[in-house]
């Protein structure tokens, strides 16, 4: 049997079957056993919000018209309710990585930890100008503290003022228009707050009400990946480009593999450093190459944009990287971490281990990481990994299937490469090809795999359409260790898969400085979605334009988490017209379907485009970015007439 149904990943495919031979069950198999998924949980008409429920109402019932809930909620109120409540799930998972890292800052600031310290003195100067904090005559110390109790004094806003950092992250009229709309809460917690309050049972049921809340809440989402991205950089280091590789083949039989999956660095970059020390203990257990790291989903990515350490596969294939026979550890912090690793971990002499209070997997080891105590943890965790080794017993299944890839395109990295074409205005390289139509628009990829799209599918057919038609494009999270694994993140995949006027802005990049460039550039992780943001603010600044003017659309073809859910909320909000590929529960009610994907782009200039099919999905991007660019064009030429 082939996989192709469920895989377009051919080391996924290899272990799918191998999957089958043993009797492995998988996500897919579990996927199979849930059909058919209901029909009022799919369509969003289903409420919990208390305990008179479950009210699945039907909104086409021929008799009774809208159905109305037992205390008179109808679809819009009930579709509305749970979609801020998952935007506000999103918005926590977000900023409680932010929030680890705001509050590291300041232990580090203040003197109360001495593992970490700061890496990029040059961000951190650069952020404390951004945000308005006076720099001079300071010591980095004094610096960092200030950064960082702004940052944590955005979670609640004490003085009933907005939150102060969203301001510095868009283009003036964006913030204008979001001021406008009152949709700026005072702090992201208060937001998370709020959005759970007036979803509650006798609380808001005015469905546009709800979705301005939804997106009053993704702001604060917005907020908390920038400064995921920001506070990271400025202790673990802004990411230059790098070389690395990915997919499954990157492990290695004869070394301990630990394979780190989740999502912040302040745990995995001490495993780097821990693997580095003990590498001879590695070694002296018999594993002539030491110590392989490799990442799963964004803790992957963040090691990979920093570090260097390659990607050994994107979420939906967690299962199936135990199933190689040489994962000698999986260390595992927050999110995206599938409660079915116990049991497949279970059939091997793989240890898994968690490592974070709030995510415990009952009967798996948890080995307790404290920032106060890093170092050791970490080596804890090492050693772990390197006794699990000594009882590596059963068959070897590593897929050969791995590729070479480029990575490391923080905005910082990307202006630096492009001030080497054009030294005093590097965004012109840019903003003059869109004008001279070798590009045609810029695409940001984004976000996880789904079970319900077959693998790097979605991602690949629509990044190869985006390519052919001279859409220079960026990626984030799962989607771009997708493009990683199939050879998109190199300079090779230009000549494959561009059109020719992609073709010859690359070209123009490479004899101006030498510099080969990938046909994609990978931004990072998931909170690193707000780096997209900043290029795009970057370059509507430099135009004097809004965000929503410009031949830029968003796109997450296989959409699967809340966090997905929040970051495409705040796209459409910020003005990107935002594609998903998997149909979010709001379809039960025509009204917020009708809003999401229509009125917004009134509003906002960003609307959803929810398509199932890549190739019409490309279509409709192609068609988005097309509209934007002769829009542009026509403005420019109003104002010169
Ligand atoms: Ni993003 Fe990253 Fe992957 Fe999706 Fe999960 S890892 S935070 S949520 S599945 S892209
Ligand atoms: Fe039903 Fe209303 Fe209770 Fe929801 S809040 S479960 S719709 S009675």
């Amino acid at each position: 049997m082939s996989f192709e149904n469920k895989s377009f990943d051919e080391a996924s495919q290899e272990l799918l079957q191998l999957a089958e031979d043993k009797g492995h069950a998988t996500c897919w198999d579990r996927y199979e056993d849930m059909k058919p998924q209901c029909g009022f949980g799919s369509t969003g008409v289903c409420c919990t919000m208390c305990l008179q429920g479950p009210c699945r109402v039907n909104p086409h019932d021929n008799d009774k018209g809208n159905q109305e809930a037992i205390c008179g909620a109808r679809d819009y109120t009930i579709v509305g309710r749970n979609l801020i409540r998952s935007v506000a799930a999103g918005t926590a998972c977000h900023s409680g990585h932010a929030r680890h890292v705001a509050e590291l800052l300041r232990e580090v600031a203040d003197g109360h930890v001495d593992d970490y310290e700061v890496k990029d003195e040059e961000k951190l100067e650069r952020i404390a100008n951004k945000i308005g904090i006076d720099t001079d005559g300071k010591d980095v110390g004094e610096l960092t503290k200030e950064v960082a109790e702004e940052a944590i004094s955005n979670f609640i806003g004490f003085h009933g003022e907005e939150m102060s950092w969203l301001k510095t992250m868009v283009p003036e009229s964006r913030y204008k228009l979001l001021q406008d709309c009152d949709i700026i809460s005072t702090g992201i917690n208060d937001a998370i707050g709020d959005a759970m309050h007036r979803s509650a049972m006798g609380m808001d049921s005015d469905p546009l009400n709800l979705i301005f809340g939804a997106l009053e809440t993704s702001l604060a989402d917005f907020l908390g990946c920038t400064l995921g991205t920001d506070l990271s950089d400025i202790l673990f280091g802004t990411p230059e480009v790098i070389e690395s590789e990915a997919n499954l083949g990157v492990l290695d039989e004869d070394a301990v593999n630990i394979i780190v999956h989740g999502h912040e660095p302040v745990l995995s970059e001490k495993i780097v450093e821990a693997a580095k020390r003990l590498e001879d203990e590695a070694v002296a257990a018999g594993a002539e190459n030491g110590i392989q790291l490799s990442g799963i989903c964004c803790t992957g990515n963040e090691l990979l944009m920093r570090q260097g350490v390659p990607l050994a596969t994107n979420f939906v294939a967690q299962e199936l990287a135990i199933m190689t026979g040489v994962a000698d550890a999986m260390v595992v912090d927050i999110q995206c971490i599938m409660p079915a690793l116990r049991e497949i971990t279970g059939c091997y002499h793989t240890e898994l281990i968690t490592t974070m209070p709030i995510v415990k997997i009952p009967g798996v080891r948890h080995i307790p990481f404290n920032d106060a105590t890093a170092n050791q943890d970490a080596d804890q965790i090492v050693r772990t990994a390197i006794e699990a080794y000594k009882n590596r017993s059963g068959e070897v299944n590593i897929p050969e299937h791995k590729s070479e890839i480029m990575a490391g395109f923080s905005v910082e990295a990307m202006v630096d490469a492009l001030s080497q074409i054009n030294e005093e205005e590097p965004l012109s390289v840019i903003t003059d090809a869109l004008a001279e139509g070798d590009i045609r628009g810029i695409v940001h990829f984004a976000g996880c795999n789904n079970v319900k799209v077959a693998q790097d599918e979605s991602h690949i057919a629509i990044v190869k359409e985006m390519l052919a038609n001279d859409v220079l494009c960026t990626a984030t999270g799962c989607v771009a260790n997708a493009f990683g694994k199939h050879g998109f993140l190199t300079p090779e995949a230009i000549e494959e898969y561009a059109g020719e006027g992609l073709k010859r802005f690359f070209k123009a990049a490479k004899e101006a400085t030498g510099l080969d460039l990938p046909a994609v550039f990978h931004m990072g992780s998931c909170v690193d979605n707000s780096r997209a943001i900043e290029l795009v603010t970057a370059i509507a600044d430099y135009l004097g334009v809004d965000i929503g003017d410009l031949p830029v659309v968003a796109s997450a073809p296989e959409a699967m988490h809340e966090k997905a859910v929040s970051i495409g909320t705040w796209a459409v909000t910020l003005g990107l017209p935002t594609h998903v590929g998997v149909v979010p529960p709001v379809t039960g009610s025509t009204l917020v379907t009708e809003v999401a994907t229509k009125v917004a782009k009134d509003v906002f200039g960003g609307y959803f485009i929810v398509e199932t099919d890549p190739e019409a999905a490309a279509e409709k991007i192609i068609a988005e970015l097309d509209e934007r660019s002769w829009l542009m064009e026509m403005k420019a030429k109003a104002q010169e007439a």
